[in-house]
């Protein structure tokens, strides 16, 4: 290591004007630096961050409480260039989920924190509330974006919500309460890799309060602002390996994270109780945050899920592995071009041949170990935003999209839980038990089990399964795969099917 920059965190101020949901390391890595580096630059105190576990994490939780709420961000240009940032603007850490510590049956206590977190997030102090839960945290139909009512968490929620155990849920139960004090409504801005981000969490948040009141859902849809944003930082799931290095640097902490040195927060400018003014730390205030959301879902996470499933398959661990792959390179290049780049409403003058390579220089990145496995979690939350809704709209414009349509093949493979060696893998999915079912039951016949996942409009919009052109292309890539393995599927991508 070569250059190594030491930023202490400044002294905290006890004020707490943001609540966070979703306690995660992109939530400390991305909006926690963006909010300390606007404290130290301006010396405004008074957005001090809640932040609160909604699920798992109550390790995190309590282990920040212990430290102090002080932790490390890594943040690597490259191997030889790293700047470590000390962070103290998280002055709050809350669990609300399931903690099955408490409980020798294993069945788990909930909601240690909830009133504590309700409370804050109810205080007239409180004039802003993001979340980082994942694209399956607001409970959302995946194809078309209607609130789950029959997921058993929601369907709690509806029937206790006064003790909400959803990040919607719990957004509902803080919304009533200031209603009812006459306090008027918080901002509500989420941080999730999801198109039109601010108007899914709206959905879910407003459906779900229309199951109980429907006043009070006229009162949010009416009252609440929404707003999107896009988000953009690469942070990977700490490894063994991430730790060393930071000891390396004399940095031992348990609740550090690392990420790339690139950052970039996109967001819609539409906050009625005020917000930081981070301008100053490159946050990019819009009109209208879609076009900018669009193009980096399919350019850079399309790219990511397009390694992820195909690099999985050929026993190919992290992203930086995958990309020193020539033939996954020229995959990329001619997925964001050819297939991503077409389907975008980008202002004028944007380049995109500049964006991609961008991208393809930030993959390559060696002082990250991104897991693909991390990236091929939730395919079934993912894949409609970075691949599908895309596909449709270039189908639909005459296009073709032999890349997605290998994506897709990789991705049903991947979903029957083994690689193209044998090798078993655990598919970290909400629809994981769906998926297994259609490989069983169509484990003799290739043409059936890739229409069977086409014809899954929980997740695939039915347009594309009716896109006879577009199924073969999957069925022809799926068969090649499975049989011929991944270099010989990457050099057959333009054989006609
Ligand atoms: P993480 O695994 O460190 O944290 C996930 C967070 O989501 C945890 O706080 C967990 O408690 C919460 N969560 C998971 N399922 C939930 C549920 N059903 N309800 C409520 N909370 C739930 O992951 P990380 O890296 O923080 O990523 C979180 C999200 O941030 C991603 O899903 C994505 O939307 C967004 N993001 C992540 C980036 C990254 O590179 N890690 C970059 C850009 C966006
Ligand atoms: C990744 C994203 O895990 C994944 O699905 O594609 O978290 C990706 O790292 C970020 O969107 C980059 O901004």
């Amino acid at each position: 290591m070569k250059d190594v920059t030491r930023i202490s965190a400044v002294a905290p101020t006890g004020r707490i004007g943001i609540v966070h949901l979703g306690l995660g390391a992109f939530h400390r890595a991305h909006q926690a630096v963006y909010l300390e580096r606007y404290r130290q630059r301006s010396g405004d105190g008074a957005w001090g961050v809640s932040s609160a576990n909604l699920r798992g994490g109550v390790a995190l939780v309590d282990a920040l409480r212990d430290a102090g709420y002080h932790y490390h961000v890594a943040e690597y240009a490259d191997r030889d260039h790293v700047t470590l940032r000390e962070i103290g603007v998280i002055e709050e850490a809350l669990f609300t989920g399931q903690d099955k510590r408490a409980d020798r049956d294993g069945d788990g206590q909930w909601g240690r924190d909830l009133e504590a977190l309700l409370m804050r997030m109810a205080s007239p102090d409180t004039r802003l509330v993001t979340l980082t839960v994942t694209e399956k945290g607001y409970f959302l139909n995946p194809a078309e974006g209607s609130l789950l009512r029959d997921d058993p968490l929601v369907a709690h929620d509806i029937d206790h919500p006064q003790a909400p155990r959803t990040a919607p849920g719990i957004l509902v139960e803080a919304l009533a309460r200031r209603r009812r004090a006459g306090v008027p409504p918080f901002t509500v801005l989420c941080c999730d890799n999801m198109p039109n981000n601010g108007k899914r969490t709206r959905t879910a948040v407003v459906q779900l309060a229309a199951c109980r009141d429907g006043e009070l859902a006229a009162w949010i849809e009416r009252e609440v602002a929404f707003p999107c944003s896009m988000v953009d930082r690469i942070v990977p799931a700490m490894t063994e390996v991430d730790f060393a290095r930071l000891a390396e640097l004399g940095v031992e902490d348990p609740n550090a994270v690392v990420g790339e040195a690139f950052s970039q927060w996109v967001v819609e400018d539409d906050f009625p109780l005020g917000r930081p003014a981070w301008e100053g730390e490159g946050v990019e205030m819009v009109a209208d945050v879609a076009p900018f959301e669009t193009m980096k879902l399919r350019m850079l996470n399309g790219s990511h899920s397009l390694l992820a499933y195909l690099g999985a398959l050929d026993a190919i661990e992290t992203v930086f592995d995958a990309v020193s792959r020539d033939d996954l390179v020229a995959l990329l290049h001619r997925y964001m071009l050819s297939e991503a780049a077409p389907t975008l409403a980008m202002p004028a003058g944007t380049d995109l041949e500049g964006y991609a390579e961008q991208l393809l220089y930030r993959f390559a990145n060696d002082s990250l170990r991104h897991r693909l496995q991390q990236i091929a979690m939730d395919g079934s939350q993912k894949l409609p935003q970075r691949w599908l809704h895309g596909a449709l709209a270039r189908l639909e414009a005459g296009g073709q999209v032999p890349c997605t349509a290998l994506g897709v093949a990789a991705w049903i493979r991947y979903t029957g839980g083994s690689d193209l060696h044998g090798n078993v893998h655990a598919v970290d999915d909400p629809m994981a038990g769906t998926f297994a079912l259609l490989h069983e039951t169509h484990a003799e016949d290739v043409e059936a089990l890739v229409l069977a996942f086409l014809e899954f409009d929980a997740v695939v919009p039915p347009a594309l399964a009716e896109h006879a052109g577009f199924v073969a292309s999957v069925v022809s890539a799926y068969r090649r795969l499975t049989t011929l393995g991944l270099d010989a599927a990457l050099a057959q991508l333009d054989v006609p099917t």
